[in-house]
């Protein structure tokens, strides 16, 4: 708790949920390249204040993914215009990506976030960075102040939990995200967890399959074996008629290789700058290596951007950085 040199105020459950309750016409605002955690976490919020008999809508830079539609709404109100802004699963505002003019300079009123890297950029902070996902942070949030967990509420938790930790494999999910989907579970043994699963983490096109397998082709390992660089062309990704949402698994694919501690996804976009996914192993800390490019996150999941360069360089500088890490 406390006051930060942002003026930003960090702020407890109780408190979190007393400014949603004093909110109006809102835009909740997730990240670019949005993934099941801030997504469900968004649609959670949705359902929140819809039972508040608050009007909102998720605002996101880009299409949400197929992958996420039975949790997502389409909400359309008549003469909407936000009046207030708030924020789910987003460290830094830059993550915004490019928003409509309405959002895009808006005070944020509340982040609700897991992120350590959180920089403090809105008015009130309300998070945990010991929790696997903003859902996480959501769902004690609702527990702390008892609220109903209704099954849409649910459905949106669990795709955030699951989402974050791989399916409940990574080091994040801890005992607090276990307890929470215990509970999700026995409150609404029937949702279609498996289903959601399979949909989630198994399923892949045709043209996803082919392109992991020219990545794993193309892998660059160091020499000592503990640093693994995928780098996806952009014209790969045209070739194989796949889309940018869905190679967002693709930052998992180095992490299968025994010995590798840090593994590195490349990925080139079309404006020819870099985005880039780091995932660390036991001995990693991936968001030191994504701080020296500008970025964060997690200490065993992070990304950065790099604005130019060629790839071959930028390649290696990425490789070079995660082994110099690995030694220090
Ligand atoms: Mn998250």
């Amino acid at each position: 708790m406390g006051q930060t040199g942002n003026s930003c105020t960090e702020i407890n459950a109780k408190a979190a949920y007393a400014v949603l309750q004093g909110l109006e016409d809102v835009d909740i605002l997730i990240h670019r390249s949005p993934d099941g955690d801030c997504v469900g976490g968004g649609y959670a919020i949705y359902y929140i204040l819809k039972a508040l008999g608050i009007r909102s809508r998720v605002v996101c830079a880009d299409p949400i993914p197929e992958m996420f539609s039975e949790i997502t709404q389409e909400v359309v109100f008549e003469d909407f215009q936000p009046k207030m802004h708030i924020s789910v699963d987003v460290a830094d505002r830059k993550l915004f990506g490019d928003l409509p003019a309405e959002d895009a300079d808006a005070e944020i009123l509340l982040c609700i976030d897991h992120h350590i890297s959180n920089t403090h950029y809105a008015k009130q902070l309300f998070w945990n960075p010991d929790s696997s996902a903003a859902c996480e942070v959501l769902f004690w949030m609702m527990k702390e102040n008892g609220l109903e967990l209704t099954r849409e509420i649910a459905r949106c938790l669990y795709v955030g939990m699951a989402t974050d930790t791989g399916c409940f494999q990574f080091s994040n999910a801890g005992a607090e995200t276990f307890a929470a989907v215990g509970e999700i579970k026995r409150a609404f043994p029937d949702l279609p967890y498996a289903r959601l699963n399979r949909e989630l983490f198994i399923l892949k096109t045709q043209g996803r399959i082919r392109l992991d397998t020219r990545l794993m082709q193309n892998i660059r390992i160091s020499e000592n074996g503990a640093v693994a660089l995928i780098y996806l062309p952009y014209q790969w990704m045209e070739e194989l008629h796949v889309s940018a949402d869905e190679v967002d698994g693709v930052a998992n694919l180095p992490m299968q290789i025994i010995g590798v501690e840090i593994g590195i996804t490349c990925k080139q976009q079309p404006d020819g700058s870099y985005r880039i996914s780091m995932r660390g192993g036991e001995h990693a800390d991936v968001s030191a290596v994504c701080k020296q490019f500008g970025g964060g996150g997690h200490i065993k999941a992070s990304g950065c951007t790099i604005h130019e360069g060629e790839p071959e360089a930028v390649c290696k500088q990425l490789m070079d950085t995660a082994e110099a890490m690995l030694k220090s």
